[in-house]
């Protein structure tokens, strides 16, 4: 009987489920969901959310060099956009019930995934320009698309996030303009920065559809509006662009408009090195994750007192 009981409740959450997907209705944190779904949820948001917290490494590095004030006080503003970036994705998981502990010890012991792209260094300052125009575009195209993803929190946290993406991808395409109306030297410098960081942008919309395991899942449940493949065309289409205006060359001899699908044709992606970097073993992974656990480890001591305030002010109220 008791059998027969879950069963039924099981399938009243399925079809109620299955009619908000058909009516393109956000599914929302108290509505019932498939345990998949929110699995597929907790991997991608919460991956999503180191990406942007790992990503301020490379970054942070140039603050004090960067070459003016002008430019410190920007790149400042655009690595705090990626902490707060962060911290939406951090909540907006939690919904799906998950803590923000347990995704830090994900990522801390290696279960967690960020994107490939933050384990490569910035060598010098056109690399600051080649991750605001290159990463911060490419990250824009992806999450574009995904500001209608199915799951409310994460939509509404990419409409945010999307806004001010589009500012810090102005700010690296500002930097490699400068650079390229430079000396010849600093136009040197721009083009070896487009050469290293070209080919591990187009690595971030992840492998091609025919090998991307959750890509099924993610259009069955309409986390994903747009393949791998579309959405790195779709860079590619307007990078090639931009990068012709200011002088640069894009470091692909098989880069060629195809009249036929509307989109360049690119040369092969080297997945081997994909694969390497998001198994551990790229330039800078060990490095990255040492030191998001030393400043995890340095802040104990906020959390402590946070939770301290917190508990004083229920026995106040
Ligand atoms: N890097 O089946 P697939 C930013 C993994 S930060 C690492 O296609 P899916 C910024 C994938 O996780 C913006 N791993 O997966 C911040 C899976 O492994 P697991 C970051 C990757 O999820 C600071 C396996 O490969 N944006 O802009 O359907 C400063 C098979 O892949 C990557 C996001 O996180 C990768 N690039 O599609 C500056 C976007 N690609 O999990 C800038 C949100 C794939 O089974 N995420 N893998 O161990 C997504 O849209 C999707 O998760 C992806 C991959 C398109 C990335």
């Amino acid at each position: 009987m008791e059998q027969r009981d879950d069963a039924l409740v099981q399938s009243t959450m399925q079809s109620a489920f299955d009619r908000k997907m058909e009516q393109d209705m956000p599914i929302e944190p108290k509505d019932e969901m498939p345990e998949g779904y929110r699995k597929h949820l907790i991997r991608q948001m919460s991956q999503h959310a180191h990406s942007e917290v790992i990503g301020m490494q490379p970054e942070g590095n140039w603050i004090t060099r960067a070459p003016s004030l002008r430019a410190r006080q920007i790149l400042l503003a655009k690595i705090q956009d990626e902490c707060g970036h962060g911290l939406y994705l951090y909540s907006a998981a939690e919904t799906l019930g998950i803590s923000r502990a347990e995704m830090t010890e994900q990522l801390h012991t290696g279960k967690a995934k960020y994107s490939n792209i933050f384990n490569y260094p910035a060598l010098n300052w056109a690399d600051v320009g080649a991750i605001g125009w290159l990463v911060d575009g490419a990250a824009i195209v992806n999450q574009v698309s995904l500001q209608r993803t199915s799951y409310g929190p994460y939509s509404r946290a990419m409409v945010r996030i999307c806004k001010e993406e589009s500012f810090h991808q102005r700010q690296g395409y500002e930097i490699m303009s400068k650079m390229m109306c430079g000396t010849v030297a600093q136009r040197e410098m721009a083009q070896d920065a487009m050469n290293r960081w070209w080919w591990p942008s187009l690595m971030m919309f992840g492998p091609h559809d025919s090998e991307s395991p959750h890509t099924g899942d993610a259009f069955r449940w309409k986390i994903k509006r747009q393949s791998n493949d579309e959405l790195r065309a779709k860079f590619i289409d307007k990078t090639v662009q931009q990068a012709d205006v200011i002088g640069l060359t894009v470091p692909d001899k098989d880069l060629r408009w195809n009249e036929a699908r509307g989109h360049y044709d690119h040369g092969p992606i080297n997945w081997q090195e994909f694969y390497k970097v998001i198994g551990g073993y790229g330039p800078c992974n060990v490095q990255r994750i040492a030191h998001h656990k030393k400043v995890h480890s340095d802040g104990a001591w906020v959390r402590a007192a946070a939770e301290a305030y917190m508990t004083k002010q229920k026995l106040i109220a």
